[in-house]
């Protein structure tokens, strides 16, 4: 093996073993220089992995096109492998880790053969942070080093943090032939490893992201005390300077980004309110000394959702793909080759190539250009809005969880939970419209619990139970508020009844008042919804009456919802805990009032 970069022994013996199963030509440290990622771009392009877009509009950028099939997560083939079954839990696909391995070593034998073996080693979260992790991620794609790269704080920095430990994350990609039929995304908790096969796709290969920081993540944060969400970081600065932050999970193509960079409406702008971009997708949190709940987001980029991203829905996530970004599965624009998607604006090109590579009209054709799950790979560090706190090793302190899901008809606009275990039952119930971020059907209502469903590396029961234990240990007046959101209110023909994007700070704004005692709310069977007078629509084109219609409680409607939580509930058996059936009764109770 050329220039190993570390002498760590358990690294060094895991690698033998990798590279006897998967018999790379040639193995390649990823050191993180600036030469060595220069050089596996050129080479990327030059095998027409990626093409490299107009270094005038978009210096640094590139475009690739994933397999037809391969364009996002395939929750069907993500498994769980604890020794016992039960320790997935319902929610999980779960197979006996011997089975697993023996199954994926099969598949994976020999697939480097010809090809590169690249040693990418990674930290989530800041180099050295008491928060942050290591992992080594192996893999046979360069798209994957130049991700990971962007998405992570890659190199041999890395590997001196490390020194000779034993706690990391290992994680072997290996791209096979994109087989849908074999391809994997297989967790192993117990043994802090990862394998991935069959799939270059970013969710199912980037190893780091959903795998790590969430799956394996999740599951260390339980033994350990601390919690890793599917959440974004904000900071909302107030015109004194003063700066609330705020983490909030909806699911999967369902505002997050959005949320953790909009830019306020022009009457809070002028006065100096100012969104701060922590997090976008991902947030591990751990208490402080001082007894409140800290965050940091463990990652270093941003894999964004490209199609609706635009100068006026979010100008900062805009903005933040102007330079060294990688694009996936979005529109080549062949008059001055760049990239376009739909809702970027409203004058698609007609000489451009769409996602699947083919000759493409915009003007003309019905198909669409860009995938609906097609994304950006943008550098935190291209973010207008980025927070200063964003590199701080210790996070940031948390006022208020939100959780939110994607909802035609029921959830309020907005509702605060009566207390810590009412929150958490809050967000075990969220129900959420699928969408294009995963295979399978889209706009179908499933029960997505934190927005953690297909992310939650142990039994939800247990991760339940740790949220209700993590409120034990905080203090009333440090344990953050905990709220639920939905922008996505329709009326009969289909129409959003509330503006959403910029137009959601009015929402934070009652949040934060709400979490500094400074406004009364009406108390429902639900939750405290907010008094459509205390919402600021100043500037904004909606009546009280018509915010009043988004802030309903149909007891109904949510009794008939209650049913769905039911069946969510009765899978988990005695691992339901106690206080959450307790909160299901009575939030029941209080609806036949
Ligand atoms: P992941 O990266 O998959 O975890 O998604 P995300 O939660 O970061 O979702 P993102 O912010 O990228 O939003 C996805 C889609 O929701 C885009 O098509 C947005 O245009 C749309 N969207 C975001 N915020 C709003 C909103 O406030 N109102 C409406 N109507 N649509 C929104
Ligand atoms: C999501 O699906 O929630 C994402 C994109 O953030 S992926 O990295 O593919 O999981
Ligand atoms: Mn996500």
């Amino acid at each position: 093996m050329e220039s190993k970069l570390t002498k760590n022994p358990s690294l060094l013996a895991w690698l033998d073993e990798k590279v006897e199963l998967l018999k790379p030509s040639k193995i390649v440290w990823i050191d993180g220089s600036k030469e060595q990622i220069d050089a596996l771009k050129a080479e990327a392009v030059e095998t027409g992995e990626m093409i490299k877009l107009n270094e005038e509009l978009l210096p640094d950028c590139y475009l690739h096109r994933t397999a037809e099939n391969d364009v996002a997560r395939v929750e069907d083939r993500t498994l769980i492998c604890t020794t016992k079954e039960e320790d997935a839990g319902p929610t999980n696909h779960w197979m006996a880790p011997d089975k697993a391995y023996d199954m994926l070593y099969k598949i994976a034998a020999g697939s480097y053969e010809g090809r590169t073996m690249y040693i990418i080693p990674y930290s989530m979260g800041p180099v050295g942070s008491p928060l942050a992790k290591i992992g080594i991620e192996i893999t046979d794609s360069i798209y994957v080093v130049l991700n990971m790269n962007i998405m992570t704080r890659v190199g041999a920095k890395v590997l001196d943090v490390l020194g000779d430990s034993n706690d990391w994350v290992r994680g072997m990609h290996c791209k096979c032939n994109v087989d849908p039929e074999n391809r994997w995304i297989v967790q192993f908790p117990e043994d802090n490893t990862i394998i991935s096969v069959n799939s270059a796709y970013g969710g199912n290969v980037l190893l780091g992201k959903k795998c790590f920081a969430l799956r394996i993540a999740s599951y260390l944060g339980k033994n350990e005390g601390w919690q890793a969400e599917h959440m974004l970081i904000l900071g909302l600065q107030k015109p004194n300077g003063e700066i609330k932050y705020i983490c909030a999970a909806f699911p999967s193509a369902c505002g997050k980004t959005n949320l953790a960079m909009l830019i306020p409406p022009e009457g809070y702008r002028n006065k100096g309110y100012k969104i701060w971009t922590v997090g976008d997708d991902i947030a591990w949190i751990k208490k402080g000394p001082d007894g409140r709940l800290y965050a940091i987001n463990p990652e270093n980029g941003f894999f964004g959702v490209a199609p609706g991203t635009n100068m006026k829905s979010n100008p900062n996530a805009l903005k933040s793909t102007m330079k060294g970004t990688i694009f996936t599965n979005v529109a080549h624009n062949l008059d001055n080759n760049t990239v376009w998607w739909e809702g970027l604006d409203k004058n698609p090109p007609a000489n451009a190539v769409d996602w699947k590579g083919n000759p493409w009209n915009g003007q003309t054709s019905t198909e669409k250009g860009a995938h609906p799950n097609s994304r950006f790979t943008a550098p935190t560090a291209n973010c207008p809005c980025l927070s200063s706190e964003f590199d701080n090793p210790n996070g940031v302190p948390i006022s208020a969880f939100v959780f939110g899901g994607r909802r035609e008809k029921l959830t309020p606009l907005v509702y605060q939970s009566k207390s810590w275990n009412n929150g958490v039952f809050v967000g075990s119930i969220m129900g959420s419209e699928t969408t294009a971020a995963a295979t399978g059907a889209v706009g179908v209502v499933r029960r997505d619990p934190m927005a953690m469903l297909p992310f939650c590396g142990y039994n939800m029961g247990d991760y339940w139970k740790h949220w209700i234990e993590i409120g034990k240990t905080l203090d009333e007046d440090k344990a953050p508020k905990i709220f639920n959101v939905n922008w996505f209110r329709k009326d009969e023909d289909g129409n959003f009844l509330w503006p959403g994007f910029g137009d959601n700070f009015r929402v934070l704004d009652w949040i934060i008042d709400r979490c500094e005692g400074k406004v009364d709310a009406q108390e429902t069977a639900i939750g405290y919804i907010p008094y459509a007078k205390d919402i600021n629509l100043e500037g904004l084109d909606m009546t009280e009456e018509e915010v009043d219609k988004i802030l309903d409680v149909d007891k109904d409607a949510w009794e008939e919802e209650l049913k769905g939580v039911d069946e969510l509930y009765a899978k988990f058996g005695d691992r339901l805990p106690k206080e959450l059936a307790d909160e299901l009764a009575s939030v029941k109770a209080a609806l036949k009032d």
